[in-house]
Protein backbone atom coordinates (compact mmCIF):
# COMPACT_ATOMS: atom_id res chain seq x y z
CA UNK A 1 0.00 0.00 0.00
CA UNK A 2 1.35 3.75 -1.14
CA UNK A 3 1.74 6.01 2.04
CA UNK A 4 -0.75 8.26 0.19
CA UNK A 5 -3.48 5.75 0.40
CA UNK A 6 -2.28 4.36 3.73
CA UNK A 7 -2.88 7.79 4.99
CA UNK A 8 -6.36 7.69 3.43
CA UNK A 9 -7.34 4.53 5.20
CA UNK A 10 -6.31 5.77 8.26
CA UNK A 11 -8.54 9.06 7.77
CA UNK A 12 -11.40 7.01 7.49
CA UNK A 13 -10.19 5.49 10.92
CA UNK A 14 -10.37 8.79 12.40
CA UNK A 15 -14.04 9.28 10.64
CA UNK A 16 -15.17 6.69 13.39
CA UNK A 17 -14.47 3.48 11.34
CA UNK A 18 -11.83 2.94 13.67
CA UNK A 19 -8.94 1.17 11.87
CA UNK A 20 -6.05 1.57 14.40
CA UNK A 21 -3.17 1.24 15.37
CA UNK A 22 -2.40 -0.29 19.02
CA UNK A 23 -3.02 2.23 20.80
CA UNK A 24 -3.59 0.81 24.11
CA UNK A 25 -0.50 2.11 25.50
CA UNK A 26 -1.00 5.86 24.53
CA UNK A 27 -3.81 7.62 26.65
CA UNK A 28 -3.62 11.31 24.69
CA UNK A 29 -4.16 9.55 21.45
CA UNK A 30 -7.18 7.68 22.69
CA UNK A 31 -8.78 10.47 24.33
CA UNK A 32 -8.57 12.30 20.87
CA UNK A 33 -10.22 9.91 18.62
CA UNK A 34 -12.81 9.47 21.44
CA UNK A 35 -13.56 13.13 20.75
CA UNK A 36 -13.43 13.06 16.96
CA UNK A 37 -15.81 10.00 16.56
CA UNK A 38 -18.23 12.10 19.10
CA UNK A 39 -18.26 14.81 16.08
CA UNK A 40 -18.65 12.76 13.17
CA UNK A 41 -22.26 12.44 12.40
CA UNK A 42 -23.96 14.83 10.63
CA UNK A 43 -27.42 15.19 8.41
CA UNK A 44 -27.52 17.50 5.30
CA UNK A 45 -30.54 17.79 3.14
CA UNK A 46 -31.47 19.41 -0.05
CA UNK A 47 -32.99 22.87 0.53
CA UNK A 48 -33.62 24.82 3.36
CA UNK A 49 -35.91 22.54 5.19
CA UNK A 50 -34.51 23.18 8.40
CA UNK A 51 -36.48 21.63 10.88
CA UNK A 52 -36.70 18.47 9.12
CA UNK A 53 -32.67 18.54 8.93
CA UNK A 54 -32.39 19.22 12.35
CA UNK A 55 -34.72 16.16 13.69
CA UNK A 56 -32.34 13.97 11.84
CA UNK A 57 -29.73 15.66 13.24
CA UNK A 58 -30.72 15.22 16.77
CA UNK A 59 -31.59 11.56 16.37
CA UNK A 60 -28.13 10.90 15.15
CA UNK A 61 -26.70 12.85 18.62
CA UNK A 62 -29.33 10.32 20.17
CA UNK A 63 -27.27 7.22 18.44
CA UNK A 64 -29.91 7.04 15.69
CA UNK A 65 -28.31 4.62 12.74
CA UNK A 66 -28.46 7.15 9.78
CA UNK A 67 -30.82 5.28 8.02
CA UNK A 68 -33.74 5.69 11.19
CA UNK A 69 -32.57 9.41 11.35
CA UNK A 70 -32.84 9.72 7.59
CA UNK A 71 -36.45 8.62 7.39
CA UNK A 72 -37.45 10.55 10.43
CA UNK A 73 -36.30 13.83 9.41
CA UNK A 74 -38.05 13.92 5.70
CA UNK A 75 -41.14 12.03 8.03
CA UNK A 76 -41.22 15.63 9.49
CA UNK A 77 -42.01 17.50 5.78
CA UNK A 78 -44.13 14.50 4.63
CA UNK A 79 -46.18 15.83 7.31
CA UNK A 80 -46.51 18.95 7.00
CA UNK A 81 -49.94 19.96 5.00
CA UNK A 82 -48.18 23.37 4.42
CA UNK A 83 -45.16 22.07 2.09
CA UNK A 84 -47.01 21.20 -1.24
CA UNK A 85 -43.75 19.01 -2.84
CA UNK A 86 -43.80 16.47 -0.53
CA UNK A 87 -46.37 14.25 1.21
CA UNK A 88 -49.88 15.89 2.58
CA UNK A 89 -50.40 18.86 0.82
CA UNK A 90 -48.21 17.71 -2.09
CA UNK A 91 -49.10 18.97 -5.23
CA UNK A 92 -51.21 16.53 -7.30
CA UNK A 93 -50.66 15.26 -11.13
CA UNK A 94 -53.04 16.43 -13.76
CA UNK A 95 -55.94 15.03 -12.99
CA UNK A 96 -56.46 16.00 -9.38
CA UNK A 97 -54.57 13.04 -7.82
CA UNK A 98 -51.64 13.24 -4.77
CA UNK A 99 -48.94 10.30 -5.85
CA UNK A 100 -45.81 10.38 -4.14
CA UNK A 101 -42.71 8.97 -4.67
CA UNK A 102 -39.87 7.49 -2.18
CA UNK A 103 -36.54 5.12 -1.74
CA UNK A 104 -34.23 4.89 0.82
CA UNK A 105 -31.00 3.33 0.59
CA UNK A 106 -28.75 2.41 3.64
CA UNK A 107 -24.86 1.63 4.56
CA UNK A 108 -24.90 -1.84 3.57
CA UNK A 109 -25.85 -1.01 -0.08
CA UNK A 110 -30.05 -2.52 0.79
CA UNK A 111 -32.48 -0.25 -0.79
CA UNK A 112 -35.95 0.25 -1.26
CA UNK A 113 -38.64 2.51 -3.15
CA UNK A 114 -42.20 2.89 -3.55
CA UNK A 115 -43.71 4.98 -6.94
CA UNK A 116 -46.87 6.63 -7.39
CA UNK A 117 -48.38 5.72 -3.91
CA UNK A 118 -51.96 7.67 -3.23
CA UNK A 119 -53.32 8.03 0.13
CA UNK A 120 -49.97 7.23 2.31
CA UNK A 121 -48.29 9.95 4.03
CA UNK A 122 -44.76 8.32 5.00
CA UNK A 123 -43.52 6.68 2.04
CA UNK A 124 -39.94 6.96 2.81
CA UNK A 125 -40.90 4.49 5.99
CA UNK A 126 -42.86 2.57 3.44
CA UNK A 127 -39.95 2.60 1.10
CA UNK A 128 -37.60 1.06 3.95
CA UNK A 129 -40.94 -1.69 4.98
CA UNK A 130 -40.41 -2.59 0.98
CA UNK A 131 -36.70 -3.22 1.75
CA UNK A 132 -36.82 -4.70 4.81
CA UNK A 133 -40.48 -6.96 4.92
CA UNK A 134 -40.45 -7.34 1.42
CA UNK A 135 -38.03 -9.78 -1.34
CA UNK A 136 -38.22 -6.61 -3.69
CA UNK A 137 -36.47 -3.22 -4.42
CA UNK A 138 -39.30 -1.49 -5.50
CA UNK A 139 -43.06 -1.23 -4.72
CA UNK A 140 -45.36 0.26 -7.32
CA UNK A 141 -48.66 2.20 -7.54
CA UNK A 142 -52.06 -0.06 -5.93
CA UNK A 143 -49.82 -2.62 -4.68
CA UNK A 144 -47.84 -0.08 -2.98
CA UNK A 145 -50.94 1.22 -1.53
CA UNK A 146 -52.46 -1.74 -0.36
CA UNK A 147 -49.07 -3.24 1.36
CA UNK A 148 -48.61 0.05 3.26
CA UNK A 149 -52.14 -0.80 4.72
CA UNK A 150 -51.11 -4.26 5.73
CA UNK A 151 -48.89 -2.27 7.64
CA UNK A 152 -50.32 -0.53 9.84
CA UNK A 153 -50.32 2.89 7.81
CA UNK A 154 -53.86 4.39 7.44
CA UNK A 155 -54.79 6.11 4.37
CA UNK A 156 -55.40 9.86 3.93
CA UNK A 157 -56.61 12.28 1.70
CA UNK A 158 -53.66 13.79 0.56
CA UNK A 159 -55.11 16.29 -0.93
CA UNK A 160 -55.27 19.74 0.93
CA UNK A 161 -57.55 22.77 0.35
CA UNK A 162 -54.75 24.74 -1.02
CA UNK A 163 -53.00 22.41 -3.19
CA UNK A 164 -56.65 21.53 -4.98
CA UNK A 165 -57.23 25.80 -5.79
CA UNK A 166 -53.71 25.84 -7.34
CA UNK A 167 -54.59 22.69 -9.23
CA UNK A 168 -58.26 24.00 -10.37
CA UNK A 169 -56.27 27.11 -11.23
CA UNK A 170 -53.70 25.61 -13.24
CA UNK A 171 -56.55 23.63 -15.14
CA UNK A 172 -57.95 26.76 -16.09
CA UNK A 173 -54.70 27.63 -18.68
CA UNK A 174 -55.74 23.99 -19.99
CA UNK A 175 -51.62 23.93 -21.16
CA UNK A 176 -49.82 20.80 -20.37
CA UNK A 177 -46.82 22.07 -19.02
CA UNK A 178 -45.48 20.53 -15.40
CA UNK A 179 -44.41 23.22 -13.12
CA UNK A 180 -40.96 22.82 -11.75
CA UNK A 181 -39.95 25.00 -8.81
CA UNK A 182 -36.74 26.57 -9.12
CA UNK A 183 -36.60 27.81 -5.42
CA UNK A 184 -36.17 27.01 -1.91
CA UNK A 185 -38.86 24.42 -0.74
CA UNK A 186 -38.84 21.25 -3.01
CA UNK A 187 -38.14 17.40 -2.89
CA UNK A 188 -36.24 16.56 0.15
CA UNK A 189 -33.62 14.13 -0.33
CA UNK A 190 -31.45 14.02 2.92
CA UNK A 191 -27.91 11.68 3.55
CA UNK A 192 -27.05 10.59 7.28
CA UNK A 193 -23.80 9.65 8.61
CA UNK A 194 -24.23 7.82 12.07
CA UNK A 195 -21.92 7.90 14.56
CA UNK A 196 -20.28 5.02 13.87
CA UNK A 197 -19.47 6.62 10.95
CA UNK A 198 -22.38 4.59 8.08
CA UNK A 199 -23.98 6.55 5.31
CA UNK A 200 -27.58 6.56 4.28
CA UNK A 201 -30.23 8.29 2.94
CA UNK A 202 -33.59 9.13 2.38
CA UNK A 203 -35.48 10.83 -1.18
CA UNK A 204 -39.22 11.62 -0.80
CA UNK A 205 -41.22 13.80 -2.95
CA UNK A 206 -44.89 14.70 -4.61
CA UNK A 207 -42.89 15.06 -8.26
CA UNK A 208 -43.38 17.18 -10.43
CA UNK A 209 -46.09 19.66 -10.68
CA UNK A 210 -49.57 18.50 -12.68
CA UNK A 211 -47.37 15.44 -13.72
CA UNK A 212 -49.15 13.18 -16.10
CA UNK A 213 -50.98 10.35 -14.26
CA UNK A 214 -48.92 7.60 -14.08
CA UNK A 215 -45.79 9.63 -14.16
CA UNK A 216 -42.96 8.68 -12.27
CA UNK A 217 -39.86 10.91 -11.72
CA UNK A 218 -36.03 10.33 -10.19
CA UNK A 219 -37.03 10.12 -6.56
CA UNK A 220 -37.46 7.13 -6.38
CA UNK A 221 -34.75 5.58 -8.44
CA UNK A 222 -31.98 4.34 -6.92
CA UNK A 223 -28.79 5.96 -8.61
CA UNK A 224 -30.91 8.45 -9.55
CA UNK A 225 -32.88 10.68 -7.08
CA UNK A 226 -30.41 8.97 -4.18
CA UNK A 227 -27.33 6.59 -4.53
CA UNK A 228 -25.39 5.21 -1.75
CA UNK A 229 -21.90 3.34 -1.18
CA UNK A 230 -20.51 3.42 2.50
CA UNK A 231 -16.91 2.99 0.95
CA UNK A 232 -17.28 6.15 -1.01
CA UNK A 233 -19.96 8.78 -0.54
CA UNK A 234 -23.71 9.46 -1.16
CA UNK A 235 -25.65 11.66 -3.34
CA UNK A 236 -29.39 12.93 -4.18
CA UNK A 237 -30.89 15.08 -6.69
CA UNK A 238 -33.26 17.21 -6.73
CA UNK A 239 -35.24 19.53 -9.98
CA UNK A 240 -35.85 18.21 -13.10
CA UNK A 241 -36.09 13.77 -12.74
CA UNK A 242 -36.47 13.19 -16.75
CA UNK A 243 -33.04 14.66 -16.41
CA UNK A 244 -31.51 13.04 -13.91
CA UNK A 245 -33.09 9.71 -14.71
CA UNK A 246 -31.47 10.10 -18.14
CA UNK A 247 -27.66 10.73 -16.60
CA UNK A 248 -28.57 8.45 -13.89
CA UNK A 249 -26.64 11.34 -12.10
CA UNK A 250 -26.59 10.39 -8.23
CA UNK A 251 -25.04 6.91 -9.46
CA UNK A 252 -23.02 8.96 -11.39
CA UNK A 253 -21.64 11.44 -8.80
CA UNK A 254 -21.03 8.62 -6.29
CA UNK A 255 -18.33 6.83 -8.57
CA UNK A 256 -16.68 9.51 -9.59
CA UNK A 257 -15.81 10.81 -6.18
CA UNK A 258 -15.18 6.52 -6.13
CA UNK A 259 -12.65 8.18 -8.96
CA UNK A 260 -10.94 10.61 -6.97
CA UNK A 261 -12.86 13.60 -7.02
CA UNK A 262 -14.50 15.43 -4.25
CA UNK A 263 -18.27 15.61 -4.04
CA UNK A 264 -18.22 19.60 -5.03
CA UNK A 265 -16.35 18.61 -8.26
CA UNK A 266 -18.39 15.22 -8.83
CA UNK A 267 -21.48 17.37 -8.41
CA UNK A 268 -20.39 20.17 -11.10
CA UNK A 269 -19.65 17.35 -13.45
CA UNK A 270 -22.84 15.35 -13.54
CA UNK A 271 -24.96 18.82 -13.97
CA UNK A 272 -22.80 19.72 -17.03
CA UNK A 273 -23.37 16.08 -18.18
CA UNK A 274 -26.59 17.33 -18.69
CA UNK A 275 -26.56 20.76 -19.70
CA UNK A 276 -23.98 19.93 -22.64
CA UNK A 277 -26.99 18.42 -24.21
CA UNK A 278 -28.83 21.45 -24.28
CA UNK A 279 -29.25 23.76 -26.66
CA UNK A 280 -28.80 27.49 -25.24
CA UNK A 281 -29.55 28.11 -21.31
CA UNK A 282 -31.65 25.32 -20.15
CA UNK A 283 -34.98 26.85 -18.45
CA UNK A 284 -35.07 24.14 -15.83
CA UNK A 285 -33.53 23.11 -12.85
CA UNK A 286 -31.69 19.99 -11.49
CA UNK A 287 -29.45 20.14 -8.24
CA UNK A 288 -26.91 17.61 -6.61
CA UNK A 289 -26.34 17.57 -3.00
CA UNK A 290 -23.12 14.91 -2.11
CA UNK A 291 -20.61 13.84 0.59
CA UNK A 292 -17.95 11.65 0.86
CA UNK A 293 -16.58 9.26 3.65
CA UNK A 294 -13.95 12.36 4.81
CA UNK A 295 -17.78 14.32 5.70
CA UNK A 296 -17.15 16.74 3.02
CA UNK A 297 -20.00 18.25 0.86
CA UNK A 298 -20.14 19.31 -2.52
CA UNK A 299 -23.52 20.75 -3.97
CA UNK A 300 -24.22 22.19 -7.46
CA UNK A 301 -27.66 23.49 -9.60
CA UNK A 302 -28.38 24.54 -13.01
CA UNK A 303 -30.19 27.42 -11.89
CA UNK A 304 -29.05 29.94 -9.51
CA UNK A 305 -31.11 29.61 -5.38
CA UNK A 306 -31.07 25.90 -4.41
CA UNK A 307 -29.75 25.81 -1.12
CA UNK A 308 -28.97 22.90 1.25
CA UNK A 309 -28.70 22.43 4.92
CA UNK A 310 -26.14 20.67 7.21
CA UNK A 311 -26.66 19.83 10.73
CA UNK A 312 -22.95 19.10 12.54
CA UNK A 313 -21.87 19.42 16.09
CA UNK A 314 -25.08 20.43 17.24
CA UNK A 315 -25.48 23.53 14.64
CA UNK A 316 -28.10 23.39 11.89
CA UNK A 317 -26.89 25.89 9.48
CA UNK A 318 -28.49 27.01 5.62
CA UNK A 319 -25.89 26.62 2.90
CA UNK A 320 -26.35 28.37 -0.70
CA UNK A 321 -24.95 25.96 -3.46
CA UNK A 322 -23.29 27.23 -6.31
CA UNK A 323 -24.61 26.88 -9.92
CA UNK A 324 -24.06 27.31 -13.63
CA UNK A 325 -26.15 30.26 -14.07
CA UNK A 326 -26.40 32.91 -11.41
C1 LIG B 1 -39.28 14.72 -9.80
N1 LIG B 1 -37.15 15.28 -8.89
O1 LIG B 1 -40.36 14.16 -9.59
C2 LIG B 1 -38.57 15.33 -8.63
C3 LIG B 1 -39.10 16.69 -8.40
C4 LIG B 1 -38.19 17.59 -7.68
O2 LIG B 1 -37.43 19.63 -7.25
O3 LIG B 1 -37.21 17.21 -7.12
N2 LIG B 1 -38.36 18.82 -7.74
O4 LIG B 1 -38.81 14.83 -10.92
Amino acid sequence: MNRRRFLDKSRLGFAGIIILPDLSSNKENILKITKTNKTVHYAVSTWNFTKANEIAGKALDDKINALDAAIKGVSFEEANIKNTTVGIGGTPDREGNVTLDACVMDHQGNCGSVMAVENIIHVAALAKDVMKKTPHVVVAGQGARKFAIEQGYRPENLLSEESKKAWENWMKNEKYKPVINIENHDTIGMLCCDAAGNLSGACTTSGLAYKMQGRVGDSPIIGSGLYIDNNVGGAVATGVGEEVIKTVGSFLIVELIRNGMKPQQACEVAIRRIIEKQKGKPDFQVAYLAINKKGEIGSFSIQNDFSYTLYKNKINQNFKSRSVFK
